[in-house]
């Protein structure tokens, strides 16, 4: 018997793991760590399974081919890459380098050998077709904060254990824990805010966990945050309640723009009573401090960056950005991501098909679809797809499946057989996650609480075996010319030359005037991604180094976070922008919206405590139980439309058959339905035993968040009928994803 301590690498909670394992290696427990300054031994039903993940005997663990027979052939690694290399070749000899399209998937922003190696991959590859999970995410956040504050990593997180007032809108973090606010034990947060007297609201189309927590719960139409934002605005100007505390631009325009958001104009379309409104206003103005907080369902929607927006606006209008108490800039151990390199601009190129602006060197997952479908210079004809299940998680999902089937090649990083990467040519499997490094370059940049923590692998590699950076690294070294024997070791030291390089030379640097190559021999760590933590930890404001978190397992509290929206901005003007033009443009469309008659059946998605995306469905302690895919949905509304046990669900994209979940937890009109399930033709045992259906089967490509191009999630009209004999037709409908390949 032994313990190692870990981070889980699940979700974006970061907590703290004490496991237990046994003599052959096996996990026996998994516990919150007690001494672990940020979660104090908190953990969640996910994070207590994470040896069932590990261990999972469907996972893979050697590279696959998929041979002419259509049959998946176990190969060596070096045959793996030679595929690689001859299908990529072939592509880009024939059609150039944007015919070759890079999707990175949500675990790219969590593993070490995603977070470091995802941009060389990119640049590597040399193509404009990069997407990743951002555009069907968090995009419009950062395109907001683009605008706002020049700088598109200057995410401000609720400073939630000091706030005296939490409004949080499309957010569930007593189900997710967190997101683009990683604190340990959430739900333990918010009770604590309204222990110590603090008030706590939540605003969302379904009263969720995190609602029934709070201390008032308003309804909301889906996709009309923005409306309920703007009525606040409105109300905080109108009654001169606004009291800025940092220098900004803009102020005259805001006002301007809200005269025609009016708590009486926008209620009928948000659904929120002008009355409450107002008053949410005016608590929010009154607390000693105050925190607006915002995630996926008022991000993922038509007005996403709108809304985003708005959000900020009222932190810097209530006087609460870059406050104790309110919202706050976290400072990461390691070199500053949040530091900004030049004014953030977007459009820099545009997506083929549909005109789409590149943002963040990205382009929308929305429109991949119809860059391999459309013919013509340019068009996508192989895709590299590293942690990602698209087929499951990006709209019109199974037109991108059957896209996908049309490429020349397709190779995927990624440690399952699923609805996605069973179309590639090649599969490689990254270790087991016990077998990783591990730590959360992105997220420590989110924490309610500067801290950091490292964990080390707890087992080796096999012999043979090849970590996810040394994956990541050959096929950068494919993708830039030097084939598929070339050293990754190689790759690192280029990689460790050039942020070395540039420290060496950057004035004030901790390394500035050094030489690169004492600067490197002095580097310490077990692999290549080890080796630029330290050096990332060593330029970072705390002055600390590798040696330091490994004595520190437990991790490490850098302290409660403190002002420091000076060193981030990065305007033009050099103060927070609040009215910048591009958004302003988004204020005249909002405008126009007000008048539009409101679909009368709305989708939602929703997610769930013992689930992540679409990848744990396969873990039995975590399968079963309320982890059902079902359509929630208000009793009236069955009774009304005269529906049984399953209904049909259709949209301008899609039509599924689904089972029905009377709740009077969700409001009148709307249906919620989880994304992530749809398990058809996947080898793994116990997620196709319980497959659920494909959500993004109904969600709509073709319409983005205009701004930021993200996808539409949450507000999709949809209509809802009985299931008649007639309808069960299973050629016509899709209760599938697609067909098996
Ligand atoms: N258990 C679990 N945890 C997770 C994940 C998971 O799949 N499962 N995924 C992780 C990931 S990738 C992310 S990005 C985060 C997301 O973290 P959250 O954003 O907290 O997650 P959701 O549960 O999707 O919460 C969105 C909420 O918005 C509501 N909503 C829908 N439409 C609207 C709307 O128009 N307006 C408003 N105001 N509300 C709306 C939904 O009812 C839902 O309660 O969670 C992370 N954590
Ligand atoms: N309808 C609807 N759709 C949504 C959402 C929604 O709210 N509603 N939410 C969206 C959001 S917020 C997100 S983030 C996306 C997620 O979208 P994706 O990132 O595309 O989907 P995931 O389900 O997270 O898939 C993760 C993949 O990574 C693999 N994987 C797991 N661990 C590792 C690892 O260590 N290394 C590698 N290489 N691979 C690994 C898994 O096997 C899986 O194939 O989904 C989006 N889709
Ligand atoms: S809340 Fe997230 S990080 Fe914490 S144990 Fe659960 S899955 Fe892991
Ligand atoms: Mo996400």
């Amino acid at each position: 018997m032994r313990t190692a301590h870990r981070t889980c690498p699940l979700c974006d909670a970061v907590c703290g793991l004490r496991l237990t394992l046994d003599d052959a290696g096996h996990v026996t427990s998994v516990k919150g760590d007690p001494d672990d300054p940020f979660s104090k031994g908190y953990i969640c039903p996910k994070g207590a399974s994470l040896g069932h993940v590990d261990e999972d005997p469907d996972r893979l663990s050697v590279p696959m081919v998929r041979g002419e027979d259509d049959e998946w052939h176990e190969v060596t690694w070096d045959e793996a890459f030679e595929a690689v290399e001859r299908g990529l070749k072939r592509v880009t000899d024939d059609h150039g380098r944007d015919a070759v399209a890079l999707y990175l998937g949500n675990p790219t922003f969590h593993t070490m050998g995603g977070i470091l190696y995802r941009g060389a991959l990119g640049q590597t590859l040399g193509t404009r077709n990069i997407y990743s999970a951002s555009t069907i995410d968090q995009m419009p956040k950062q395109v907001a904060c683009g605008y706002m504050y020049g700088n598109p990593m200057a995410i401000a997180v609720p400073d939630l254990d000091r706030t005296d007032y939490l409004l949080i809108l499309g957010a569930n973090p007593v189900e997710s824990n967190g997101s683009l606010c990683a604190a340990p034990d959430f739900p333990g947060r918010l009770k604590a805010l309204r222990k110590r007297g603090g008030k706590l609201v939540v605003v969302d189309p379904r009263r969720t966990r995190t609602a029934a927590l709070a201390d008032e719960h308003l309804f909301v139409r889906p996709g009309t945050d923005a409306f309920l934002l703007f009525g606040i605005v409105h109300t905080l100007l109108a009654e001169d309640l606004a009291t800025i505390g940092v220098e900004a631009e803009g102020l005259e325009e805001i006002r301007r723009l809200a005269e025609g958001f009016a708590p009486h104009i926008v209620a009928p379309v948000c659904g929120v009573p002008a009355e409450d409104i107002m008053r949410l206003a005016r608590e929010l103005a009154a607390a000693r401090t105050a925190a607006v907080y915002s995630r996926i369902g008022a991000c993922t929607v038509e007005f996403g960056t709108a809304a985003q927006w708005l959000v900020d606006v009222i932190n810097v209008l209530t006087g609460n950005l870059d406050r104790p108490g309110g919202v706050m800039f976290t400072r990461p151990a390691t070199v500053d991501l949040l530091r900004p390199t030049e004014p953030y601009s977007t459009g820099h190129w545009h997506s083929r098909v549909r005109g789409l602006p590149e943002s963040l060197g990205e382009l929308p997952v929305a429109t991949l679809a119809d860059e391999i479908e459309t013919p013509g210079e340019g068009q996508v004809r192989a895709l590299v797809a590293v942690a990602g299940n698209p087929v499951l998680s990006a709209p019109g999902g199974p037109r991108l499946e059957r896209a996908l089937q049309d490429l020349d090649f397709m190779v995927c990083v990624d440690p399952y057989l699923n609805e996605t990467t069973r179309h590639a040519h090649v599969i490689l499997p990254p270790p087991r996650i016990l077998q990783m490094p591990h730590y959360d370059f992105l997220l420590l940049t989110v924490t309610v609480r500067n801290y950091t923590r490292f964990s080390p692998p707890i087992h080796p590699l096999e012999p043979g075996q090849l970590s996810e950076a040394e994956i990541m690294a050959r096929l950068a070294l494919i993708a830039s010319g030097q084939g598929a024997g070339a050293d990754p070791a190689a790759f690192d030291e280029m990689m460790l030359a050039q942020v070395l390089g540039g420290a060496t030379q950057a004035p004030g640097s901790p390394f500035e005037g050094m030489d690169v190559a004492e600067v490197r021999a002095s580097l310490e760590g077990a692999s290549g991604p080890e080796l630029m933590l330290d050096a990332f930890l060593k330029l970072g404001s705390y002055g600390l180094s590798l040696a330091d978190l490994l004595e520190n397992p437990h991790g490490i509290d850098l302290g409660a976070l403190s002002p420091r929206l000076a060193e981030l901005l990065c305007t033009a003007s050099g103060k927070v922008e609040l009215a910048p033009p591009r958004l302003v443009e988004e204020a005249a469309r909002l405008r126009e919206r007000v008048t539009a008659p409101a679909p009368e059946m709305v989708l939602i998605g929703r997610r769930q405590l013992r689930s992540l995306n679409s990848w744990l469905h396969n873990v039995p302690t975590l399968a079963g139980g309320t982890n059902r895919c079902t359509l929630q949905m208000h009793p009236d509304d069955v009774t009304r439309l005269g529906l049984g046990e399953q209904a049909i669900v259709r949209s301008a994209s899609g039509e599924l058959v689904v089972p029905v979940e009377p709740t009077d937890t969700i409001m009148p009109g709307v249906v919620s339905l989880p994304h992530g399930w749809g398990h058809a033709g996947t080898p793994q045992r116990v997620a196709a035993a319980q497959a659920g259906v494909n959500a993004n089967a109904l969600t709509d490509e073709s319409v983005v968040d205009v701004p930021s191009g993200n996808a539409v999630f949450n507000g999709v009209p949809v209509t809802v009928s009985p299931v008649v004999p007639a309808d069960l037709d299973l050629e016509r409908l899709s209760v599938t994803s697609s067909a098996p390949a």
